[in-house]
Order: C-alpha cells, then sequence, then structure tokens
C-alpha cells in the first residue's frame, strides 16, 4: 500500500476531499518529470498555464501527480460547468462506450444526436422553430454557422468585433481580434471579414447605444449590409477580457440585424450553459440570436459544439452540406445529455448566481481599497478584474500575470485573459463549495496585496 496521501488519485468526481492541499512546491518531482516529457514531446507552441500533471479532478479541485489538490477557478476555461467527472456524466458516458462509440452521424444516425438537437432547440432563446446541427470544437461551430448564414442570405462578408475570440482555425483565426499569440505569423487568413467597435464601458464610456450607432456607422459604410451574410458577437466577450457590453448595445445591433436581413450569431461557446446566470448569456441581455454557437459546458468536458438557430436559416443548406467524421460523437453527446440533465435540473443556473454574488461581492470589496483594480465586471460564475496603473485606465498586464501566477504557486487555479493581458478571470465550476470559493478568494486577495 502506498501512502493515500501522496499516491496519486486516479478516481475524481465530487467524493474527492474539498481541500486545497500543498504537499510539495508547484511543480512537484512526478509533475515535473511529465513536463520534462511535455517539453521534449510536444509542440513547443502548446502552452500551459498551471505547472502540474493533473491526475483526478472533481467539485472544485483538481489533483496533481504529486498528491497536492489545487483550487479551481478555472473549469478547463469555462468548460466544467457541471463539475469534473461528474458522477452524471460518468454514468451515461460509461453505458455509452460500452453500446457503441462511433457510427458516424452522416452514416448510421442514433437517438443522443438528436435528443441533443432537441434539448438545444427547446433550450435557447426564442420560441420560434429552431434547429441544431452539432460538431467537436467551438470553432468549429463558428466555422459551420458563418456557412450556414452565407447559404442563407447568399451573401459573403461578416462582421466580428474588437476584442472578439471565435477560435484559432483560418476562418476563426480572421474573427478574432488579438495578434498574439493567435494570429501572429499564421497568415494569410479568410477574406471578407471586417471588425467593428463594440462596446466596452470601462474604455470607452459610451452607452449602449452609443456604442451601437458608432458600431452600426462602422458597418453600414466600411461593408454595407447588402454584402452582409452576419454579424458575430460574444454577448460577454471571453477572452477579449470578460467585457459586458452596455445596456442596450446587444439590442441595437440585433434590430439592426433584423431590419437589415443580416443573421445575427450569439457565440456562446464560453458564456452558455448556465455560466452566466442564465442558461444563455443572451437572455441576460433580452436578445434574441438568429443563430447560437455552444461548445465548452455543454458536455462536462467531452469534446461537443453546435450550432441552434432559426429553422428557417438552419435549413438553407443542400443535404450533405454540413457534417464531418465525429460531429455530434454519442459518447460526447450522452454526456451532454447528462450535463443537461444536471444544469437543469440540479440548479446549476441559481448556483451560478449565487457564486456570482460572491466574486462580485468580495471583488468589488477588494476594489474600493486598490486602486491597481480598475474594473471588476461579469455576470454569474464568469467575473474578472482589470488590472491598472493606479489613477489611470493603462493596462497592467505584469500585475494580473504576476497575481496569476503567485495564486497558482499557492494552489489556486486562476486563468487571465483580455487584449492587454491584464484581466484576471474567475470561472469556478458551479460544483464548486462556497468555503473553497472563499478561500480560493483569499489567496488571490494576499497574492495581489504581496504583489
Ligand atoms: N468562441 C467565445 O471562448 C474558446 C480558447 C482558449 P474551441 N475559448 C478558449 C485558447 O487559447 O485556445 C472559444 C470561445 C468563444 C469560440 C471558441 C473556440 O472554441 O473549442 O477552443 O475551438
Amino acid at each position: 500500500m502506498t501512502d493515500s496521501a501522496t499516491a496519486p488519485q486516479s478516481v475524481g468526481g465530487p467524493g474527492l476531499m474539498q481541500e486545497r492541499r500543498l504537499l510539495t512546491p508547484i511543480p512537484g518531482p512526478h509533475s515535473r518529470e511529465l513536463l520534462a516529457r511535455k517539453a521534449a514531446a510536444v509542440a513547443a507552441g502548446v502552452a500551459h498555464t498551471v505547472p502540474i500533471a493533473a491526475v483526478a479532478a472533481g467539485g472544485g479541485v483538481i489533483i496533481d501527480a504529486d498528491g497536492n489538490s489545487l483550487i479551481d477557478l478555472g473549469s478547463g476555461i469555462a468548460v466544467t460547468g457541471v463539475g469534473n467527472a461528474h458522477p452524471r456524466v460518468v454514468e451515461a458516458v460509461t453505458r455509452q462506450v460500452a453500446a457503441f462509440t462511433h457510427t458516424c452521424f452522416m452514416i448510421s444516425p442514433y437517438e443522443g444526436y438528436v435528443a441533443v438537437a432537441e434539448a438545444l432547440n427547446r433550450l435557447t432563446p426564442g420560441d420560434h422553430a429552431k434547429k441544431s446541427a452539432l460538431f467537436n470544437s467551438g470553432a468549429e461551430a463558428v466555422e459551420n454557422a458563418v456557412k450556414i448564414a452565407r447559404k442563407f442570405t447568399g451573401r459573403q462578408a461578416v462582421v466580428a468585433f474588437d476584442h472578439a475570440y471565435h477560435g484559432r482555425t483560418n476562418l476563426t483565426m480572421a474573427l478574432t481580434a488579438k495578434s498574439m499569440p493567435y494570429k501572429s505569423g499564421f497568415g494569410p487568413f479568410a477574406g471578407e471579414v471586417y471588425r467593428a467597435p463594440v462596446s466596452y464601458p470601462f474604455h470607452d464610456g459610451l452607452s449602449g447605444a452609443e456604442a451601437a450607432t458608432r458600431a452600426i456607422s462602422v458597418i453600414d459604410k466600411q461593408v454595407g449590409a447588402a454584402n452582409l451574410a452576419a454579424v458575430i458577437i460574444e454577448p460577454i466577450l471571453g477572452e477579449g477580457g470578460f467585457i459586458v457590453p452596455a445596456p442596450g448595445f446587444l439590442n441595437a445591433i440585433a434590430d439592426w440585424c433584423a431590419v437589415n436581413s443580416v443573421v445575427f450569431i450569439a457565440d456562446e461557446v464560453q458564456t452558455g450553459f448556465a455560466r452566466t446566470g442564465a442558461m444563455f448569456a443572451s437572455e441576460l441581455f433580452g436578445i434574441v440570436p438568429d443563430l447560437i454557437t455552444t461548445a465548452k459546458g455543454i458536455a462536462g468536458g467531452l469534446p461537443l459544439a453546435a450550432v441552434t438557430g432559426r429553422a428557417d436559416i438552419m435549413d438553407a443548406t443542400h443535404l450533405g452540406g454540413l457534417g464531418g467524421t465525429y460531429g455530434g460523437n454519442p459518447i460526447a453527446c450522452a454526456a451532454a445529455l447528462a450535463s443537461i440533465a444536471a444544469f437543469e435540473h440540479d440548479g446549476l443556473v441559481e448556483r451560478a448566481r449565487q457564486i456570482g454574488a460572491m466574486l462580485l461581492g468580495r471583488l468589488t470589496a477588494i476594489q474600493a481599497t486598490d486602486a491597481r483594480i480598475g474594473d471588476v465586471r461579469g455576470s454569474g460564475a464568469m467575473v474578472a478584474a482589470e488590472f491598472v496603473k493606479p489613477g489611470t485606465k493603462e493596462p497592467d498586464a505584469a500585475l494580473a500575470a504576476g497575481v496569476a501566477k503567485a495564486a497558482i504557486a499557492q494552489g489556486v487555479v486562476v486563468l487571465t485573459c483580455g487584449t492587454y493581458g491584464n484581466v484576471i478571470r474567475f470561472l469556478p465550476p458551479l460544483s464548486i463549495g462556497d468555503e473553497l470559493l472563499s478561500e480560493g478568494l483569499d489567496v488571490v486577495a494576499q497574492a495581489l496585496k504581496e504583489a
């Protein structure tokens, strides 16, 4: 028998001890060993934020190969909303993997895919007729939403916004705003993609209506509605810095799209599935997108993504025009159905709101006594603090990176984001307990104090 405190744990889920536990410095010796193998075997471009070898996770913790237990405030970038190795997901996946692992839905359809489509059609905003198609990643969903919008409208241009993130494939790199690290040196990028200014209240000071007028003017003059297939936007911009547009901005853009027969696409890959304290962030703003892209939180960690929207738009594509070998894989669909059951029946939307109240409460209290926090914003379990040079709005990326690094060294996983890299974001799994969340915030606050 090995010492259970130091033996790598291979069973995760909410049964794991919910505690922060540091048995070694981060990274410990076993993690170091894996990171050395990573450096030798994995392409240098694939980075990592937390220098550990993960062996189990669940509830609100991640266990590493040295027996350390880290508080998870990142959910693998907003993926494990239901929690890692959620019992419903484990059970459904185990059952499915033993039944069949793949047929290709385009060859032999199966119920799981159809049931996920039905659930998405029911859960996404709007009571109009909807249809869905399933894919593997957020980027692939975005690519397909653009394909569908182009086919439906017979137009080519697509508008994305400043600070947008939509993926790393060629078309989605073109839609993504930030050069480093996502685009630099990887061009040429897909054509007919145009960029409009977004609403960023902390920096532009504009009302939603003013910001929308500015954006629509750019779209109208530089693209022209007659050429425009789609406008795509994240209702709360994720990688760009958890930017919450001013009230009315999204509504005005969506209304302009409706008037001009432009497909309005909400990219809810990061905001979807209870994350923001609503099943979809569009609901927070009272918008009903024509198409919604989803991924991440949909399947408790298994790769699945979707485009859901107006049936007339979704059905505009010729037979055989949409698909892919793995899209809507049966195991991923089983995981999605189990996750959706958890979101709907385990009170996770409400839990995201409680987490949001804690995050916003603590962070605004810190902000009140620390001029280095310029802005605190977000909704539900998607909250961020933007760091600035005191008394200015000048980004302080070094401070954000330093605080995140110090928190990780103390066993708390926090991620940064933002076009200027000066934002620390909080995306805890909705399965985290109050005590653990509070302790994680204590550690971040202490790291800030010492920075
Ligand atoms: N749309 C709104 O947030 C993925 C990317 C992390 P994929 N965001 C995390 C990284 O550095 O690659 C994302 C998103 C929004 C699309 C995507 C893309 O989703 O599943 O990573 O392809």
